[in-house]
């Protein structure tokens, strides 16, 4: 088994009593209507239920059918007890399911989109064995826009990709439609999501010309029946590089007409068109600054074009220059906190997790709880650039939970990141979440198998950021490997540790940006050679011969300044500051006391350790699956295991090595003696790593 087939495998219910009792519940279905979603959803509901239950499911004609998937203006809702307000709750895509009196399931929305949407749940209580007696659900998403990011160039190469060469194949298209552009789209629908960016945000004008507008439309229309849109990203300095203009100017009127005439070309292309996404004067691409302009600027000017065609731009915060690399953590906020109110309604400011770059393990980004008058959106990354590319397991639930669930410290009953990005904080007018997508052209979507279970955990959160990582995990494995215990408590432990196990060998204790040099594969703590400051990692853990980290309090940067007080209050004492986060925000001594008892220096040497010990553990559970889980998946992860082991020695020894020359003592008890010596590792070479950024 390839892994192809994603969490949709739909494999039979083999509990025979659980099997015969959905069957007798759902023994045909009635789908009325018509269009192109409607065939969806009678495909997927046929396929899915034929396959699970091993016979054939009927297809009725009639609404007594035992489950009836209507529109809420069907006479059978009209006639049902289902309020006039729920119905509307519903909204654009929520969908309800309930068992009515006559044993009936109905399933009903406003939309066929909510329709479809509903489908995927239901089906996915039957993935997931859930009883389907007594439905009473409701489901509306909380988040407006669930968005994937490609970094997938015009080429097929893809930044920070690293499952194989773009799915986008511009050059065939429009008229060549690989049936994978189908399959994606289902394969997103099935969790909400509603949006795309297929390419860059390192964006290239050419998607804006004519001869690429044309395949743009190709790829839109597969993907509308299934609720996505399209989302183009927009290079600033268009207007220049195709447009013929001698500048970019948001403030001369002949490019903003300019943009306004792009705009109205993009919606003849495709007619509901989702916006732009722009990443400007962020580490060497164009944008409002080059003019003496403002981010606010330069977005309005976007925002105006888009917004007769109810278009939107999504304008990332992740700003990177060279303005005040006294601390790189500052420059979001330092910039985009004075333009708060100054944005257009229909601009995102679209902000990364944390403030540097997500990293393994980050504090939420204080822009969360620093801008109360706009639209704040979140990028989280699914592609592992970071966190073991794609030969780690590393589940990425808890990280994503971690930062949706951190209070921001605004003075409001809804506190949380999660509630800033849903829009309960502040009531923003428009919400949305985004990930950095790690899907590309191998068979299994996403190089590394589990790479398919943070895909679906972006996307579930996206639909309900309080849904818990467990119940994440839950879900994905049972509809990925099936319901056997062993198989799913097994597999559901080795993820629910491994975001963990990662920081331990790779970025323990608030440690970051370790990573080696373009490629970010494998740790190269010891660089200290770039062109500016804040591109070494020298310049993040500060390593001496008195301690190690950053002091991001009041006597240093103090980036903690940016938080809101209470927040900042306890991020600032070194007594409340939580230890996963101490050397984010302070420069700690080698023998400061830790909570464990242990000194710092013999607390991060066995974290490093046992980080190394949890990988080991993971083999060894993976291997008690053999012959319950299909040989190709399971060889499959085995290998990458190994890899993954070797990988975390790699790490942890040549980052006990090097910090040892700082702190001048011994491993404390149960470190592994290194495998190399600190040259060796500092000599290592990878030149031809994938998913490296394009030199253009
Ligand atoms: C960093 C990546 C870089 C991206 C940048 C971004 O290393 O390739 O272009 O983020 O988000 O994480 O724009």
């Amino acid at each position: 088994d390839d892994g192809h087939q994603l969490w949709l495998r739909y494999d039979p219910v083999e509990e025979e009593a659980l099997r015969a009792d959905y069957i007798s519940q759902i023994q045909n279905f009635n789908v009325p209507g018509e269009g192109a979603t409607f065939d969806l959803i009678r495909e997927e509901l046929g396929l899915g239920l034929e396959k699970m239950l091993l016979s054939e499911i009927a297809e009725s004609q009639t609404e007594e059918a035992s489950l009836l998937v209507v529109l809420s203006d069907h006479t059978r809702v009209s006639r049902s007890d289902i309020s006039k307000e729920t119905l509307s709750s519903l909204g654009e895509e929520g969908y309800l399911i309930r068992s009515n009196e006559q044993n009936q399931i109905l399933l009903t929305a406003n939309t066929p989109l909510g329709l479809y949407y509903g489908t995927f749940h239901f089906l996915r209580r039957l993935q997931t064995r859930q009883s389907i007696n007594d439905l009473d659900i409701v489901s509306v998403p909380k988040v407006e826009t669930r968005m994937l990011n490609h970094w997938d160039n015009l080429d097929r190469t893809s930044e920070r990709g690293y499952a194989g060469f773009a799915i986008w194949d511009w050059h065939r298209l429009p008229d060549y439609l690989d049936p994978i552009y189908a399959e994606y789209a289902r394969a997103n629908a099935s969790l909400g999501i509603n949006a795309t960016v297929p390419i860059n945000v390192n964006s290239n004008a050419l998607i804006l010309t004519p001869m690429y507008l044309e395949k743009v439309k190709a790829l839109a229309d597969v993907f509308r029946p299934y609720g996505i849109k399209m989302y183009l990203t927009a290079r600033f300095s268009a207007p220049v590089q195709i447009g013929g203009l001698k500048t970019a100017d948001p403030l001369d009127p002949a490019v903003a007409n300019w943009w306004k005439e792009k705009v109205d070309e993009i919606y003849e292309y495709v007619p509901d068109f989702g916006g732009f996404l722009v990443k400007a004067n962020s580490e060497g691409q164009p944008g409002p600054h080059d003019y003496g302009r403002n981010h606010a600027d330069g977005a309005n000017m976007m925002a105006k074009a888009l917004a007769p065609h109810g278009g939107k731009v999504i304008w990332r915060a992740f700003v990177y220059s060279e303005e005040n690399p006294e601390d790189r953590h500052k420059q979001a906020n330092d910039q985009f906190v004075p333009l708060d109110g100054q944005f257009e309604d229909n601009v995102l400011i679209q902000v990364k997790n944390g403030a540097i770059d997500f990293q393994p393990r980050e504090p939420f980004h204080p822009l969360f709880g620093a801008m109360n008058k706009t639209n704040l959106a979140m990028e989280f990354q699914i592609t592992q650039e970071y966190l073991g590319q794609a030969t780690q397991l590393v589940f990425m639930g808890p990280y994503y939970k971690e930062c949706l669930d951190s209070d921001t410290g605004i003075k409001n009953k809804n506190s949380l990141v999660s509630d800033v990005i849903d829009g309960s904080a502040y009531q923003q007018k428009h919400t949305l979440m985004a990930g950095v997508a790690n899907i590309g052209t191998d068979r299994n979507w996403t190089g590394h198998l589990f790479g398919q279970s943070n895909w679906y955990a972006f996307g579930r959160l996206a639909w309900d950021p309080d849904i818990s990582a467990q119940q994440i995990a839950d879900e994905w494995v049972k509809m990925t490997f099936g319901a056997d215990k062993k198989v799913e408590e097994t597999i559901k432990s080795i993820m629910m540790e491994s975001r963990e196990a990662a920081v331990n060998y790779m970025t323990p204790l608030g440690l970051h940006h370790l990573m080696a040099t373009g490629h970010h594969y494998g740790p190269g703590p010891w660089v200290s050679n770039l062109g500016r400051p804040e591109w070494n990692p020298v310049y993040y853990h500060r390593a001496d011969k008195e301690g190690i980290g950053f002091d991001r309090t009041e006597s240093g940067s103090n980036a903690i300044g940016q938080y809101n007080k209470s927040v900042a209050k306890r991020f600032s004492s070194l007594k409340t500051c939580p230890e996963k986060y101490l050397l984010w925000f302070h420069h700690v001594s080698w023998d400061y006391q830790m909570q464990s008892g242990n000194i710092l220096w013999d607390e991060l040497a066995l974290r490093y350790q046992q980080g190394v010990n949890q990988v080991r553990d993971f083999k060894s559970q993976w291997a008690t699956l053999e012959g319950k889980v299909d040989d190709g998946r399971f060889e499959h992860v085995r290998m990458l295991l190994n890899i993954q082991e070797k990988e975390a020695i790699w790490w942890k020894d040549s980052s006990l090595l090097y910090f040892q020359t700082f702190s001048e003592r011994a491993f404390p008890d149960g470190i592994e003696k290194p495998k190399g010596t600190l040259d060796y590792y500092k000599n290592l070479r990878f030149p031809l790593a994938p998913g490296i950024r394009p030199q253009w």
